[in-house]
């Protein structure tokens, strides 16, 4: 079924189940550009960097490929514009926006209850089956995406997907996946991830780790994957058919027992070893450096590859932020640490923001309405170290619900004039952070500090703070009669 007949069969949208169909909406709605003959040496890394750092920027599929096969093809930026957000999430058109988004994921996350996947005898997945001597990772047209990257990293909006050993949860995380040869790629996991922590069950007990990485899901299910704070235990797959509200079907890897989903464009699937290590990066990495450098790490030793006909590798190379993850991650994120605010027993939080320019971990910025002495304080505190905030955090702020926490601009304003540093800052130390952090000395990274800055109105003279010059009330109003002057075309609408 084309994705307009799953419209008009029910009458409003149903959700879509594979990139085909995510592609068709896209395109329908002109969110979508085909671009041909750019290269994978460096033209599709430099496309995608000026993608992210230019507002209104399309999601771009790139075909014909010098060197590959017409059909074996690179999408990136789906998800990297509230419009396309809207897709992704399967919203009408008109809540493409601020305050659609806030609102789809607030309601979603409240109370969500997770659809377990289903498990389907097969899938468009299985069209084509290498294994043995046909395993070729670079048979898929992967682009240096950075021009000091250490190679070709085939993951970087992956789904690198583990099992518990002990139980029966499958975890679904993002983790960067370079190229290494033919059968033999990586995968980078900081400290603290799931992944990690699955990975090294296996290894304490000297066993191989078993692993499927999906390097052309859906934007969806990339989504699940990166979002910080789905908790310990809790099956991203199983979240992801929560949030759209319809099961992910998924098949199993022959060699692994791993699900995954049905209509994946490409599926790899393979093993590590304990102690088998490999130099893994330099990468262009989500702060804007190559801060990690190169590392040991382990090989995943590929045993079969599932692809698709004419394949869609998907793409989200990251470095200066924002970048693609940024734009969508900034709505659900900030929607996930105020229910685990709420979660913890904080009243009245009226808003939380992770900026997309602070990559939404450097900065999380929480707007109270204080109700008792001490009540501020424990909104930054809290906010600043939920599932969501806790990793790589720098700068945690709050403030007061007047400040529009989605302009820095604002933001600062309530810095800059509410907080007197001496009685309003202050730095906790050991904090969880990783090998990625370029201001931690090179030999010391792993903790970090964070400075958590009070720019509420003080509580105990609030009575006699000073009065605003201008309110959010008086600018709207202004501009509600008079903004037709900011429009130099605009005819005096009095005369
Ligand atoms: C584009 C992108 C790339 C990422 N790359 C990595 C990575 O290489 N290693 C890593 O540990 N986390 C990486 N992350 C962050 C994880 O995906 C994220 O923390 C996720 O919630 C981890 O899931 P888990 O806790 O289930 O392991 C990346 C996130 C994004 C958006
Ligand atoms: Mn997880």
């Amino acid at each position: 079924m084309t994705a307009d007949a799953k419209q008009s069969a029910s009458g409003q949208q149903e959700p879509w189940d594979d990139t085909r169909e995510w592609i068709a909406r896209a395109q329908a709605r002109g969110e979508l550009r085909v671009i041909s003959g750019a290269n994978w040496q460096h033209e599709i890394g430099e496309i995608a960097e000026m993608l992210d750092h230019n507002e209104g920027s399309p999601a771009v599929l790139f075909d014909n490929i010098p060197g590959y096969p017409a059909g074996r093809r690179v999408i990136v930026n789906c998800s990297g514009n509230p419009a396309r957000q809207a897709i992704t999430l399967n919203l009408p058109d008109s809540e493409g926006n601020h305050d659609g988004l806030f609102k789809f994921w607030r309601g979603v996350l409240d109370g969500l209850e997770p659809i377990p996947p289903v498990e389907v005898t097969t899938g468009p997945v299985f069209e084509n089956i290498l294994e043995g001597d046909d395993i070729d990772l670079e048979a898929f047209p992967v682009p240096i995406w950075h021009p000091q990257d250490g190679g070709r990293f085939i993951g970087t909006s992956s789904l690198n997907i583990l099992k518990d050993p002990e139980s029966s949860w499958v975890n679904v995380g993002t983790y960067r996946n370079h190229v290494f040869g033919k059968d033999e790629m990586g995968v980078f996991i900081s400290p603290g991830k799931h992944g990690k922590l699955i990975r090294e069950t296996y290894f304490d007990k000297g066993e191989p780790c078993p692993i499927v990485v999906v390097v052309g899901a859906n934007p969806l299910l990339f989504m699940a994957a990166c979002a910080e704070g789905i908790p310990y235990g809790t099956d991203e797959f199983a979240w992801a058919g929560g949030v759209r509200g319809k099961a992910i079907e998924v098949v199993r890897g022959k060699h692994t027992g791993i699900p995954f989903p049905a209509t994946a464009e490409i599926a790899i699937e393979g093993f590590m070893y304990p102690g088998d290590l490999h130099e893994e990066g330099p990468y262009g990495e989500w702060m804007g450096y190559y801060a990690s450098g190169e590392s040991i790490s382990p090989i995943i030793h590929v045993k079969a590859i599932y692809h698709r006909n004419d394949p869609i590798l998907m793409g989200c190379p990251q470095g200066k932020p924002p970048h693609e993850d940024n734009k969508f991650l900034a709505y659900l994120k900030s929607a996930m640490i105020e229910t685990q605010l709420k979660a913890a027993g904080v009243p009245k939080v009226t808003g939380v923001w992770c900026p997309p320019e602070a990559g939404n971990r450097m900065m999380t910025v929480v707007a109270v309405d204080q109700a008792y002495a001490g009540h501020a304080t424990q909104a930054l505190l809290v906010g600043s170290q939920t599932g969501t905030s806790a990793y790589a955090g720098r700068i945690a702020i709050v403030v007061d619900p007047d400040i529009d926490i989605t302009s820095l601009q604002d933001v600062m304003w309530a810095v800059m004039t509410r907080c007197d540093p001496a009685r309003d800052v202050t730095i906790i130390n050991r904090a969880w952070s990783g090998p990625l952090d370029p201001a931690i000395h090179p030999d010391e990274r792993g903790f970090n500090s964070r400075l958590l800055i009070d720019a509420t109105i003080p509580w105990e003279w609030r009575e006699r703070f000073a009065d605003p010059v201008v309110t959010a009330d008086m600018s709207k109003a202004t501009k509600e009669q008079w903004g037709w002057i900011l429009d130099p075309a605009s005819r005096d609408p009095r005369s």
